[in-house]
């Protein structure tokens, strides 16, 4: 067994990192170990290769742009195939996959054995979090994709300055990927190779920060600074030190006199996300700046408010229903140096997908590869087609984006996407409260994401998918961080942007609109705005939501504030219900929260 290594730099004494890399080139048997050194050229090389190769496409119409199309079975997270694996199984708890440590490597060493062969295995050293910032964390991915390094490169921060800080002893999470694909000798390969669902593996051996993924090159499942090690992994390294790894945008709100409100926002997918990290307010005077569009890592700072920052350094937005309209500014983030994954690619050689809001085109090739023209049933794009861009090259990024200090968060946010019941904004009576909304939040199933379309779905602090341990441990640490934040704590709110009218329209505007719900919370928090205590919060006040200018009827906004008790009432029997699942690991104060909310209810 040998093979070749290249690019090894002299930066790299750290005798842990090169054992693990030994082992692993030991055990997947590449033809060659290469270590990336994060510089354009050799994203440029990697690239031009998957060019030759007929991986990638490049696009006439964006500078530096490609399109790839991925194998139709590898097009998402799977998240039945992902594994938190823990000695104890009620260490992960009852939302995630679990199976003990032993044989979760036993099956995947035998899978991991020779899966390189005929192929380059990578070695990327990257940090999530600015370099030299005391809340950035390092990782190392080992891969035997191109299209993963190359979308690393955006996401992460990769480079020899990441081996230069790790220095001789160094802590890093090791990462270990493979597509699950090796090459017999003389085998012609594919554009995106990956191993069939059964063998795909996603697992997190979390008491020894350790990640393996074996058989997709997709996003979540193959980027592993992400979610696998950014949230999944994060989310214990947090509780054990103290900190929060949220899935969560950063915004940065200021007013027309120039004060600044930080917002960190969670929301489950197909919520619009994106769009509001990059909200272009309509209030006039307001001003906002994108931080983070994903994940936030939070940490209590020396004056006793919690800092944030965006571990990541790009974006990997969800493509369709991405427009001009919908969020112009990540329109402008994709205009070159963009990395395209399963949209139609037009006979001009630009990328389109259903939602662009520019005209369909007459001909395209499909996310599949086949010929598209309007009349085709199926859509060109696949719903979970992706950008993954560069967030300097976003308009609105602030400028201090990358401060290692990180951003004071004054508001948080949970959402969920709900065409009744839920009003437009609540406000929590308390943090205790707050975690108790975070903890029973929901959302509607749509088109693009998982499950039927219109099941409800509860994700607690849009984490279901991503928490790496118990649940109920989880919410635990969230009520602990609060008792230690004391009274410098965020206001702890919760929207709904998506109410309808009985007969299926919109009740409120959304996109740029949504600033007048942000302003009413910086009211808040200033003390400014008045509210009224409901059964289930604060709601704005008759007269103190902004809606000026905007051509809202007042059944509208009466209908966008009504807590409808009775709905409410089965609201809170499924939310116990929900809760119950935890058992004793339920902590008590959530208990009372759910019991003061029926008992609100009447
Ligand atoms: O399907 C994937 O692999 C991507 S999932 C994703 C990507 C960017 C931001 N958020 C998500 C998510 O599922 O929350
Ligand atoms: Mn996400």
């Amino acid at each position: 067994m040998s093979y070749e290594v290249e690019n090894l730099p002299a930066a790299v004494s750290h005798a842990g990192l090169l054992a693990w890399v030994q082992e692993s080139a030991e055990l997947c048997q590449p033809d060659v170990v290469y270590w990336c050194d994060g510089t354009q050229a050799e994203y440029d090389r990697l690239m031009a290769g998957m060019v030759a190769s007929g991986a990638a496409t490049p696009l006439a119409q964006r500078p530096n742009s490609f399109l790839f199309r991925s194998d139709p079975s590898d097009v998402a997270r799977v998240e039945n195939r992902t594994y938190i694996s823990t000695a104890h199984r009620d260490d992960a708890g009852p939302s995630n996959n679990w199976v003990a440590p032993d044989e979760l490597k036993r099956t995947m060493t035998e899978l991991y054995r020779g899966s390189m062969a005929g192929r380059t295995m990578y070695v990327i050293p990257f940090s999530m979090g600015p370099l030299g910032s005391p809340m950035a964390k390092t990782g190392v991915e080992i891969t035997d994709s191109p299209y993963v390094v190359c979308n690393m490169h955006i996401m992460t921060r990769v480079g020899l300055a990441v081996l230069e800080a790790l220095g001789a002893d160094g802590e890093f999470v090791p990462a270990l990927h493979s597509v699950g694909a090796p090459l017999a000798p003389g085998q012609q390969d594919v554009p995106w190779p990956c191993a069939p669902i059964e063998q795909k593996y996603i697992s997190h051996f979390t008491e020894e920060n350790l990640i393996w993924s074996y058989g997709s090159g997709y996003g979540g499942n193959a980027l592993l600074g992400k979610k696998c090690f950014a949230l999944r992994l994060a989310s214990v390294m947090a509780r054990r030190e103290g900190w929060m790894a949220e899935h969560m945008l950063i915004l940065r709100l200021t007013n027309p006199a120039g004060k600044r409100y930080h917002i960190a926002a969670a929301f489950p997918s197909a919520c619009g996300k994106t769009n509001l990290a990059m909200i272009r307010p309509t209030i006039p005077g307001w001003q906002a700046e994108t931080i983070g569009d994903d994940i936030a890592w939070m940490k209590i700072g020396p004056d006793g408010r919690l800092y944030a920052i965006n571990p990541e350094a790009g974006f990997f937005g969800v493509a369709p229903g991405t427009s001009y309209q919908s969020n112009p500014m990540a329109m402008d983030t994709v205009r070159e140096n963009t990395i395209f994954t399963n949209c139609v690619l037009t006979d001009e050689g630009d990328v389109w997908w259903e939602g662009m809001g520019v005209p369909t085109p007459a001909h395209g090739i499909d996310w599949k590869g086949s010929d598209w023209t309007p009349d085709v049933k199926e859509p060109g794009a696949h719903p979970n087609a992706r950008f993954t861009a560069p967030a300097s090259q976003c308009p609105i990024i602030s400028s201090d984006w990358e401060d290692p200090a990180g951003v004071p968060i004054d508001i948080f946010v949970f959402g969920g996407r709900r065409a009744s019941v839920t009003p437009l904004v609540t406000e929590a009576f308390n943090w205790d409260h707050g975690v108790f909304m975070g903890a029973t939040a929901a959302s509607e199933t749509t088109a693009a994401n998982i499950g039927a379309v219109g099941n409800l779905r509860r994700d607690p602090f849009a984490m279901q998918p991503f928490c790496g341990y118990n649940m109920a441990d989880y919410f635990q640490h969230w009520l602990d961080m609060g008792d230690r934040l004391g009274d410098k704590a965020p206001k702890i709110f919760y929207v709904n942007w998506f109410r309808k009218t009985t007969d299926g329209k919109w009740l409120w505007p959304g996109y740029g609109e949504n600033s007048r719900v942000l302003k009413w919370m910086c009211e808040r928090v200033d003390g400014s705005a008045a509210a009224q205590a409901t059964a289930i919060g604060y709601l704005p006040d008759e007269g103190t939501l902004d809606l000026s200018g905007l051509n809202l009827s007042p059944e509208a906004l009466h209908e966008l504030l009504r807590v409808d008790e009775t709905a409410w009432q089965a609201e809170a029997l499924d939310m116990e219900k929900y809760l119950g699942q935890f058992g004793d690991r339920m902590p008590e104060r959530l208990q009372q929260q759910a019991a003061a909310l029926r008992a609100r209810l009447g």
